[in-house]
C-alpha cells in the first residue's frame, strides 16, 4: 500500500515538473537557517527573522487619529511634540506653539510680527489629557521666549522632555534672528518641580553647535533626551553651515551627561545615525531604539543599539509619524526593562509641506512594545487610494510634467 502511495506521489511531482530528489525551499518556513540557498534567504535568518515582520518587535505600521481639543484654528500652529508623560494619572505633552496674526512666508519676508517659518516666533506650549485622545491646552505658554538679547529671544521650539530625580526638564531649540540655513541654533533648557510649571530658563545654552568645519557647526535641532544605564543621553540632529551636495545634510548625534544642566559630552563616534530628519529615540529593552524618517539612505527605518552609539537597522517602515513623541511608560526609569510604546503624538503640516503653513498635532497608534502583541500593526502591504497618488508632492508637478514630456519627445525622435 505504502509503496503504491509513494509511487503515485512521485508521478504527481514529476507531472508538476518537480523532481523528488531536487532540493526545494519548503512552504513551511524552517525555523533554523537552511544551507545552500540564496543571499536573500540567508538574510532572512541573519539580519531579519524567518517569521518576517510578524515576529519583529521593532516593526510596526502606524495608524493616525485626529485629536479632540487641539483642532486647527486660524493663526495657531502646533508641532514637534515631546514624548508624552503620565504623572498622577494625567498625560502631559509640550510642543512648539505659534500664535501669529500673519502667516509664515519665508525668512526673507519675516518681520517682528511676521514669522519666516512655521516654527518662527514660537513658544513652548503644554496640554494635558485624561485618556490620550482629548487634550486641553493651557491658556498661556509653558515656557516663553527669553528676553532680548538672550539666545532664543526670536523663537524657542521643538522641545524634548526629561524626568530626572523628581524634576522636569525641557530642552529646546533657541533661535535669535533667523537667517535661513545659516541660522545659529544651540539647545537651551528650562526646568520645573511639576509638569504644570512654573518653568525657569537655565541661563546658558547646554548643547552648542560643533567647531568650525564640523558636521554640526551651525545647528543642533530636535533635542531628544532619554535615560540609559543611569546616564542622560540627548540625541539631536546637527547641521553644518556649509551647503551643497558634498556636505553632510541630516545626521544625528548624541551627548552624555550626569546632570540635566550639563556638562554634556558629545560621543566621540558622532554622528551615530547617518540619516533622518524627523526622529525619535526611545529606551527599548536594555538598549535604545530610534525611529528615523524622511532623509538619508536609512530613512524610514527603526534602528536599535545596545550602547546608544552603534545602531543597526531592525525594520523598514511606511508612513512613519513626523516628529513623533511617543508615550513610553518607562522612558526615564533607566532600569533596562523598557517596554517601547503603543501610541504617541506627532505633527502633520496641513498642506504636506514643511515650513510655510500651520501644523496640527495628531495621535498615532502602533505596536513597538515587546510586552504587547497586536497583529494588526504588524501587517505589511499597505496600499493607498487614488487621492494619495495625485496629491501635492506625490503627483508629478507641472514643471516636471513639461520636462518629462520633452524627454519623451526626444526619446521618440531618437528611436
Ligand atoms: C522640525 C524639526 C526642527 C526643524 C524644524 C523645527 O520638524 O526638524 O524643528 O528646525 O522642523
Amino acid at each position: 500500500m505504502l509503496k503504491k502511495l509513494s509511487k503515485s506521489l512521485c508521478l504527481i511531482l514529476l507531472s508538476a515538473g518537480i523532481n523528488a530528489e531536487e532540493k526545494v525551499f519548503p512552504a513551511l518556513i524552517p525555523t533554523e537557517k537552511p544551507q545552500g540557498y540564496s543571499r536573500a534567504v540567508e538574510r532572512l535568518y541573519e539580519q531579519w527573522n524567518p517569521m518576517e515582520d510578524r515576529n519583529n518587535e521593532l516593526y510596526s505600521n502606524f495608524k493616525y487619529t485626529r485629536l479632540k481639543g487641539l483642532e486647527l484654528a486660524e493663526g495657531i500652529s502646533r508641532r514637534d511634540p515631546t514624548k508624552v508623560i503620565k504623572v498622577n494619572g494625567t498625560y502631559h505633552v509640550w510642543y512648539t506653539g505659534r500664535r501669529t496674526k500673519e502667516a509664515p512666508e519665508g525668512l526673507k519676508k519675516a518681520t517682528d510680527t511676521k514669522p519666516g517659518t512655521d516654527w518662527d516666533l514660537a513658544d513652548i506650549w503644554h496640554a494635558t489629557s485624561k485618556d490620550g485622545w482629548t487634550w486641553v491646552e493651557d491658556k498661556e505658554p509653558a515656557v516663553k521666549r527669553p528676553p532680548k538679547p538672550e539666545q532664543g529671544f526670536r523663537s524657542i521650539c521643538t522641545p524634548g522632555i526629561l524626568m530626572w530625580k523628581g524634576k522636569y526638564y525641557l530642552y529646546f531649540q533657541a533661535y535669535s534672528p533667523m537667517v535661513g540655513g545659516q541660522t545659529y541654533c544651540p539647545v537651551r533648557v528650562a526646568y520645573a518641580d511639576s509638569p504644570n510649571g512654573p518653568w525657569t530658563h537655565h541661563p546658558e545654552p547646554v548643547i552648542l553647535p560643533g567647531p568650525k568645519g564640523s558636521w554640526n557647526n551651525i545647528k543642533i535641532n530636535d533635542p531628544c533626551p532619554i535615560v540609559h544605564k543611569g546616564r542622560i543621553l540627548v540625541y539631536y540632529k546637527g547641521a553644518p553651515i556649509e551647503r551643497g551636495k558634498e556636505y553632510v545634510l541630516r545626521v544625528q548625534g548624541v551627548s552624555f551627561a550626569d546632570d540635566p544642566l550639563g556638562p554634556f559630552t558629545p560621543s566621540p563616534k558622532n554622528p551615530v545615525i547617518n540619516s533622518g530628519h524627523e526622529t525619535c529615540m526611545f529606551p527599548f529593552g536594555d538598549g535604545v531604539g530610534a525611529l528615523i524618517a524622511l532623509d538619508g539612505p536609512e530613512k524610514n527605518t527603526i534602528q536599535y543599539s545596545e550602547d546608544g552609539e552603534d545602531f543597526e537597522i531592525k525594520s523598514l517602515i511606511q508612513v512613519p509619524p513626523v516628529a513623533p513623541g511617543p508615550f513610553c511608560p518607562s522612558a526615564f526609569k533607566g532600569d533596562g526593562k523598557n517596554t517601547g510604546f503603543t501610541w504617541g503624538l506627532c505633527h502633520i503640516n496641513i498642506d504636506g509641506g514643511g515650513a510655510q503653513k500651520s501644523s496640527i498635532l495628531a495621535r498615532f497608534d502602533c505596536d513597538l512594545s515587546p510586552d504587547i502583541d497586536i497583529p494588526y500593526f504588524k501587517h505589511n502591504n499597505l496600499r493607498f487610494n487614488e487621492e494619495t497618488y495625485f496629491q501635492k508632492n506625490i503627483g508629478l508637478n507641472s514643471n516636471m510634467t513639461k520636462m518629462m514630456k520633452r524627454l519623451s519627445k526626444k526619446e521618440q525622435d531618437m528611436n
